[in-house]
């Protein structure tokens, strides 16, 4: 908790000093009541600290602070950490550069086309696309304006730490081979610290397959052998399940919770058979593992809109929680 004094508007319009307690990381200042009762806080007229980002009087606030309530609790936009310090350097946010351009209390929450998709986000494909047609998957995501880098597609190349900090969110496609225990610990460090990843499996009914299961050992889940073909139809409610009534699941396999992460998984989607999706929270970081990887084809791109939809929520979802959190459109 911090204490601190502000300047705030009294029902007279005079200006007078009141004692707030704030808790900055949480976004959260109470102000004590003025002479009547009604107090305004940094942000609450428009004029104080959060700026731009301010209406009016009586404590609400546009920003990504959430609503002030009434009779002297506020919250304010907050400033990236800066507990109210931030001054705004354009009306709306442009810039890739760990600031919050216009203090709305969103890091770097670029999106010029608002598509829901971060124009920040750097985004990394590890694997080969799958046999059938996928480009117009990595251009969509590009067209998002992410950044989007292909690689790992020989089986030579180094799996490390160094890597991984070139992203923030990671697609695991079809894998050239299976994953040491010593690199499936670097993903894991690199979720535990704000990465995110979303694995696809389902090529060819191999043991190529299964590679990606070496690199969800961590995370305690695991691609399960037999082959299952049938839309997802059954979602728990989950961020990334939302406006999913039906996607396609054509040769995937079911997913396993084996436990013993240390993290938390959840199924969000399933079919008959069992659990085909879980999503992972582990630390400050996310993953969501897909049975299947029809979810990346152009055949299905152009005849199921819930395809698209599943992708925004998933990158949304996994995308740093610190910074690039966008409004995904419904
Ligand atoms: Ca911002
Ligand atoms: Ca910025
Ligand atoms: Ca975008």
């Amino acid at each position: 908790m911090i204490d601190m004094l502000v300047d705030a508007v009294d029902h007279r319009g005079m200006i007078k000093r009141i004692f707030c307690m704030g808790l900055f990381v949480g976004g959260l200042v109470h102000c004590s009541a003025g002479e009547n009762g009604v107090t305004t806080g940094p942000g609450g007229q428009g004029s104080g600290a959060g700026g731009s980002s301010s209406s009016g009087s009586g404590g609400m606030n546009a920003g990504g602070g959430g609503m002030g309530g009434e009779g002297g609790v506020l919250f304010p936009s907050g400033s990236g950490g800066g507990g109210g310090s931030c001054t705004p350097t354009s009306a709306v946010e442009t810039v890739c550069d760990g600031k919050d351009d216009d203090c709305n209390g969103r890091v770097d929450d670029v999106d010029l086309g608002k598509d829901g998709i971060c124009d920040c986000l750097r985004l990394g494909i590890v694997g080969s696309p799958g046999s059938n047609p996928s480009s117009n998957f990595q251009a969509w995501l590009t067209a998002r304006g992410t950044s989007v880098e292909r690689t790992h597609q020989t089986p030579a190349e180094v799996f490390d730490a160094a890597l991984l900090d070139k992203y923030d969110v990671i697609i695991f496609d079809r894998l050239a081979r299976p994953y040491t225990a010593e690199e499936a610990n670097a993903l894991a460090a690199w979720v535990q610290m704000r990465g995110g990843f979303v694995s696809m499996t389902g090529y060819t009914d191999a043991d190529p397959d299964f590679y990606v299961n070496t690199l969800l050992a961590p995370f305690g889940l695991a691609y399960q052998p037999g082959l299952y073909s049938q839309p997802v139809t059954m979602f728990a409610a989950h961020p990334v399940t939302a406006g999913l009534s039906s996607v396609t699941f054509l040769g995937g396999y079911l997913v396993k919770d084996l436990g013993g992460s240390g993290g938390t998984s959840v199924a969000i989607g399933s079919i008959a058979a069992g659990p085909v999706a879980f999503a992972h929270e582990q630390g400050k970081g996310r993953a969501v593992v897909w049975g299947d990887e029809w979810i990346e084809y152009d055949s299905e791109w152009q005849s199921l809109p819930e395809i698209e939809q599943l992708w925004v929520n998933m990158i949304a979802w996994l995308g740093p929680q610190d910074s690039c959190q966008v409004t995904v459109p419904k």
